[in-house]
């Protein structure tokens, strides 16, 4: 028996290979991301683990991928059960500051701190929100759904074999084997032709409408190496002479300790696809969608420490605003010096960042009881904090990596009402539950600071 989490490595694994021969700029990254690995570690030892050993830092990736209808989702949600992955958070990037994009999306991923030791491999899964009137009119919207409704994106046998691994935990190896052949080759690109007049109608839209509903079949979008130094690697991607979008998305590169989550790309790149033009003869095109992105992990922050991010991202803007000439990094940089701890002890302290605690052996006893204060156990040397690390993704950080790849604008209508789409919905429309990511960090820190309190014989509660 293949167990769920060898599946989802063998999966991760696969997937990578393959994207590497689609997309040989994506092996680019892969390689100078382990580059810079192996200088950071040779750099500061033991202190670059202690947000992931090297070994799940090496294995780890993300994808993205996009689908059209709450049908294919689900179907999606049984591919990723098999491997282990449930899902986590709820993005609409409809509403995104920075360039909205008609899609709303959650995070399939390993859920307990075992499974992502093991493997930690998650997919960005983003839904097309056709029945959202500020991108599509009646007519568009229904022209979508019946190409929708006659595609097929996963084979029925792929699904069964998913319900199997699901229901008991793994596959016996030659069911395993087909069932990652067949899981691999559903994200492949299709050489099926691509109806030009069909893409383009669609790409008045966005760029994102046509990628998703334009086509017969899906893809992965992008994959996603993570990096110990996200600026050591946009430096030297740029040396080596590939054009990344402008900037690092997310929290700016500063003495403090690194939270959540930032991210780059490389910009989407013109891959050859066969178009069907309107005439009927297929011609080789090119179109431009995928794209190589990578990422450095940081803190998880609880719902009052997210606040503090988001209004500090506020903050940047309004004096990037004031001070068109000043690069944005620099100004976020101050503001972040401003306003954020500094140190791991006060973002604990202050209930800014998720830790789980641990008893301190061999403390001397020296006759005074313990408090119950997290804090005060911290400060009295009664235990260590070690920090949870952040595993899912920003919606204005995922924003702006859409929009950057994107060629035009395309269209909104802002004068309608947007339909309504929120993680009860998405919750409905998957018949499983979007798990609530703040919800799931402070369980496992809840759970740590009960097993201190056994530990150190505090009262409960
Ligand atoms: C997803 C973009 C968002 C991330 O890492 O934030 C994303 C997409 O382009 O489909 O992948
Ligand atoms: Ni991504």
């Amino acid at each position: 028996m293949i167990a769920q989490w060898r599946l989802r490595a063998a999966f991760a694994q696969r997937l990578s290979a393959m994207y590497g021969r689609e997309v040989p700029a994506y092996t680019t990254l892969v390689d100078v991301s382990r580059e810079v690995n192996e200088d950071v570690l040779r750099a500061r030892g033991a202190a670059a683990e202690r947000l992931g050993s090297v070994g799940r830092l090496t294995a780890e990736r993300h994808g993205a991928i996009r689908v059209g209808t709450p049908r294919e989702l689900r179907q999606v949600a049984r591919v990723f059960g098999a491997l282990g992955m449930r899902p986590v958070g709820f993005y609409d990037l409809r509403e995104a500051a920075v360039g909205a994009v008609p899609v709303v999306s959650t995070a399939f991923r390993p859920v307990d701190g075992e499974e992502l030791e093991r493997n930690p491999f998650r997919v960005f899964t983003s839904l097309l929100t056709s029945a959202d009137p500020r991108f599509f009119d009646e007519e568009l919207r229904a022209r979508l759904e019946t190409f929708l409704s006659a595609r097929e994106l996963f084979p029925p046998r792929l699904l069964d074999l998913a319900d199997r691994a699901a229901a008991e935990g793994g596959l016996a190896e030659a069911d395993a084997e087909r069932f990652l052949r067949l899981a691999v080759g559903s994200f492949e690109l299709s050489p099926e032709p691509v109806d030009q007049a069909w893409y383009a109608a669609l790409e008045r839209v966005s760029g994102v409408a046509a990628d998703i509903g334009g086509v017969g079949s899906t893809h992965l979008n992008h994959l996603t190496p993570r990096v110990l130094d996200i600026d050591e690697l946009y430096r030297r991607m740029t040396a080596r002479g590939v054009e990344m979008i402008d900037t690092i998305q997310g929290p700016p590169a500063w003495a403090g300790p690194d939270v959540l989550l930032r991210q780059t790309s490389f910009r989407a790149l013109d891959e050859p696809r066969a178009l069907r033009t309107p005439d009927g003869t297929v011609v080789t095109g090119a179109l431009r969608v995928r794209f190589g992105e990578v990422e450095a992990r940081g803190i998880a922050l609880t719902r009052e420490g997210r606040a503090r991010y988001d209004d500090l991202l506020a903050l940047v803007d309004r004096h990037a605003a004031d001070q068109p000439h000043t690069p944005r990094s620099a100004l976020a940089r101050a503001v972040w010096e401003e306003h954020m701890p500094r140190t791991e002890r006060e973002l604990a302290a202050r209930g800014l960042g998720f830790f789980t605690y641990h008893t301190v052996p061999g403390r001397p006893r020296d006759g005074t009881r313990p408090p119950a204060a997290p804090d005060a156990l911290l400060a009295g040397g009664w235990v260590r904090a070690e920090p949870i690390v952040y595993e899912d993704f920003l919606p204005r950080s995922a924003a702006g990596i859409f929009q950057s790849n994107l060629s035009g604008t395309g269209a909104r209508n802002a004068a309608r009402e947007g339909a309504r789409y929120d993680a009860a919905w998405l919750s409905g429309a998957l018949d499983r539950e979007v798990l609530d990511p703040f919800t799931h960090y402070a369980r496992q820190r809840d759970a740590s600071l009960a097993r201190v309190a056994g530990e150190l014989g505090l009262d409960p509660g």
